[in-house]
């Protein structure tokens, strides 16, 4: 990708959630997919996300990641403003109930407003599914997915081999 215009949104709803949503930012740098990270909290700076979705689009965008803990209602706010996918990251914020209140928040939306929503602190998946969404559009990204994928497959048919010996 040869333009420096970001094409994923990376936002999550505190700074504590940025160890985890850096899992996204690292794959997207491997497939030279331009990105932007900053915190969008659905609860304290509401007017911010109302204005980040509405803009998403028309500032180049393709495609948002939103990770949130607790009531996570970011992914799923973000998703009925904008018209971009939007890919939800469940964060284990706290011990009280495993993560279940993150999955489920962003997991069980309404008819109408979907959210693809990846597994508990899974950013790495979430930075993977949108390489995916663009590569379905530009054949270098595409390229490079595929290659991930086969590499994938290489390492577990080496230890299929392995096994055998
Ligand atoms: C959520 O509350 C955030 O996404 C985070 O996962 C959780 C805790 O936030 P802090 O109190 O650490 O800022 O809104």
């Amino acid at each position: 990708m040869s333009t420096n215009q970001p094409l994923v949104g990376i936002i999550m709803g505190s700074d504590s959630d940025l160890n985890i949503m850096q899992g996204a930012a690292e794959i997207l740098k491997e497939f030279g997919i331009a990105f932007e990270l900053t915190v969008v909290s659905a609860h304290r700076t509401p007017l911010r996300m109302v204005a980040y979705a509405t803009k998403a689009s028309e500032r180049g965008l393709k495609v948002i990641i939103a990770g949130a803990g607790g009531a996570a209602h970011l992914p799923g706010m973000v998703a009925s403003i904008t018209s971009l996918p939007v890919i939800g990251v469940p964060i284990k914020s706290s011990n009280s109930i495993d993560g279940w209140d993150s999955v489920l928040s962003i997991l069980q939306m309404p008819n109408g407003i979907p959210v693809a929503t990846v597994a508990l602190n899974a950013a790495k998946n979430a930075g993977i599914l949108a390489a995916t969404i663009i590569g379905a559009f530009d054949e270098t990204v595409g390229t490079k997915v595929k290659a991930y994928k086969n590499n994938l497959e290489a390492e577990v048919l080496k230890k299929v081999d392995k096994l055998k010996t």
